[in-house]
């Protein structure tokens, strides 16, 4: 029998070959994907635990399911999980932190208080291990958040504390942008809406605007931060109105940029529309007028929005109308689930690894000659070979790239993982 080495060098000579006939240079392809960063949720490896003093969690429209053994109960033995995960999955990474995952929180500060100096531990391990940092406030999983509203809400005390906190958390983003001398993303996800119908819609979304304009006031580079907005249809508890709707996100988007309020940008997230509903149909309207988005790779699963990510039709077509739209330099790639009723390690893995291969894959395509097909009204010609090309040896290509990498191929990352599991993990 041939060696897996051998049998994977084979594999990549002949996909190298096969992708040549179509006018793809693969290796051409390999160093841009190399240098393409995905970002990580730290929340799949706790269930959006965190570290506050007095547990934080889910709530308000998100809902994390499950009770797997093994949960790591301290800041030490989650970045342990989260380098296992790191050893199996290629290529650049960034984390992305929520504002409740800091540390050394002092008693009574409170999340309008966050500053940088709870981030320190994370930005000395980010530079240890070469990973870039993104970062989240965190307007759920707390006392102030009980009601259904936070920066929407008519109630001024709860209102200017969330403001404030986003504020704070912004501030804590820039000082991450400035410590590893690379855009953060700074995402303001808040879950404000109700179950049953508003009697005065208008009036929620003009207090978050309102709000949205006090929090991005403060002039920051866009070396540093990206402000990214994230619209939601509806989640459970939530289904009559969701504040921040696309609607809403995309017109103070326009009217912030105009008026030179903040940085802002798009998160589209696969798993807040309706379920016939793309968002790889959204990118090209949404970066025509943009210079740069986000992309919150998840997977929906009727009402939920966030399963693992596979290797399914919607990662596909979303990463391929990346490449194809022409907008790959100006895409900020994350995932974003939360499962709690597999192996979180594993769940990080299969999620990044998904998404990093289907990025490959939708890099490897012979897109021009697609291009040439539309053009010269040759629609018979188009689906032909874009069918064709859904099948073409990419993971041939993948595995070789995890290979060099140092990585596991295939699913013998699953082994070391077992072994963990039951060494450490299942021991807590
Ligand atoms: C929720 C949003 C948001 C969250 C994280 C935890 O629907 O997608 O991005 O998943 O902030
Ligand atoms: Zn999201």
């Amino acid at each position: 029998m041939m060696s897996q080495e051998k049998l994977i060098d084979r594999n990549f000579e002949n996909a190298k070959e096969i992708y040549a006939a179509y006018g793809v240079d693969v290796e051409k392809v390999m160093g841009k994907f190399d240098s393409i960063p995905l970002s990580i949720p730290c929340w799949q490896g706790d269930d959006i635990g965190g570290f506050e003093r007095q547990g934080g969690g889910a709530s308000g429209g998100i809902l994390v399911t499950g009770n797997y053994p093994g949960k790591p109960r301290t800041i030490a033995e989650f970045r342990q999980d989260l380098e296992k995960a790191m050893s199996y999955i290629p290529g650049a990474l960034k984390l992305n932190l929520h504002s409740t995952y800091g540390e050394k929180y002092e008693p009574g500060v409170d999340r309008d208080e966050y500053a940088p100096r709870h981030f320190e531990g994370w930005v000395k391990w980010a530079k240890a291990h070469k990973v870039g940092l993104d970062f989240n406030c965190t307007t759920f999983g707390h006392p102030m958040a009980s009601g259904d509203l936070t920066i929407s809400s008519p109630d001024d005390k709860v209102r200017k504390f969330w403001v404030r906190h986003m504020i704070a958390a912004r501030k804590i983003a820039k000082y991450m942008g400035e410590q590893m001398g690379q855009v953060c993303v700074y995402n303001t996800w808040v879950q404000d809406g109700f179950k049953d119908m508003p009697a005065d819609r208008m009036l929620y979304r003009r207090l978050m605007k309102e709000s949205f304009d006090e929090i991005f006031a403060e002039k920051i580079s866009t070396d540093l931060v990206y402000d990214a907005l994230e619209p939601k249809l509806f989640a459970i508890g939530v289904e009559s109105y969701t504040v921040g709707s696309l609607d809403f996100y995309l017109g103070y988007h326009g009217y912030a940029r105009a008026a030179g309020i903040g940085n802002t940008i798009m998160n589209l997230d696969m798993g807040h529309y309706h379920p016939t509903e793309s968002i790889a149909d959204k990118i090209s309207s949404v970066m025509l007028f943009s210079d740069k988005f986000m992309a919150h790779f998840t997977r929906g699963v009727r009402w939920d929005s966030d399963h693992v990510v596979i290797n399914d039709d919607q990662t596909n077509d979303t990463m391929r109308e990346i490449v194809r739209a022409g907008v790959l330099d100006d895409a900020f790639i994350g995932t974003d689930y939360f499962d709690a009723t597999i192996n979180r390690v594993a769940a990080w893995t299969i999620g990044s690894r998904a998404t990093k291969r289907a990025l490959l894959a939708a890099m490897l395509e012979p897109t021009e000659l697609l291009r040439q097909a539309e053009r010269g009204g040759d629609k018979t010609g188009r689906l032909a070979l874009m069918d064709e090309f859904r099948s073409l040896p990419s993971n041939a290509v993948w595995e070789k790239y995890c290979g060099d990498k140092g990585v596991p191929v295939g699913s013998s990352w699953l082994t070391d993982l077992r072994d963990y599991e039951k060494n450490v993990m299942f021991k807590r």
